[in-house]
């Protein structure tokens, strides 16, 4: 089995419902939920023109391969992306890890600061606290 996380987020309609339906959808299909962050209201980054969203992270444990669990969920209305797999390191058109963005990103790890500060990011070798911490320097 191995421990990965992944980030939810909506923002569209019942956003809230969203998120807590991804999360029954994993759970549904065999993916151990272990922990959920709390739910962020978010500011759209990239593309800024657009609503804001609401974001959260889960820990999940899964005897799934890294594409394998990616491609799980395929078709959905709801944003999810594989930011770490045990400390796997891959890059290939389908699936990057770690997810490249993610030390960029306050609507990741805000939510990841709240369930695992400690984390380390196996290519910065920084922990999510720090990497939180750097986010507006
Ligand atoms: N997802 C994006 C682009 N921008 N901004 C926030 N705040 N939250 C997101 O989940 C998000 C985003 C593309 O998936
Ligand atoms: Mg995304």
């Amino acid at each position: 089995m191995a421990i990965a996380y992944v980030a939810l987020g909506s923002n569209l309609g019942d956003k809230k419902k969203n998120l807590q339906r991804a999360l029954m959808l994993l759970m549904q299909q065999g993916v151990d939920v272990l922990q959920v962050s709390g739910y962020f209201a978010t500011e759209p980054y990239g593309v800024t023109d657009q609503p804001q969203f609401l974001n959260a992270v889960c820990k999940v444990r899964t005897n799934l391969e890294p594409v394998a669990l990616l491609r799980h969920w395929g078709e959905r209305n709801i944003d999810l992306d594989l930011l770490l797999y045990e400390n796997v390191v891959m890059q290939t058109p389908e699936l990057t890890l770690p997810h490249p963005d993610m030390q960029n990103r306050d609507f990741v790890l805000l939510p990841l600061l709240d369930i695992a500060p400690e984390l380390e990011h196996p290519l910065l070798h920084k922990t999510v606290r720090e990497m939180a911490a750097e986010l507006n320097k």
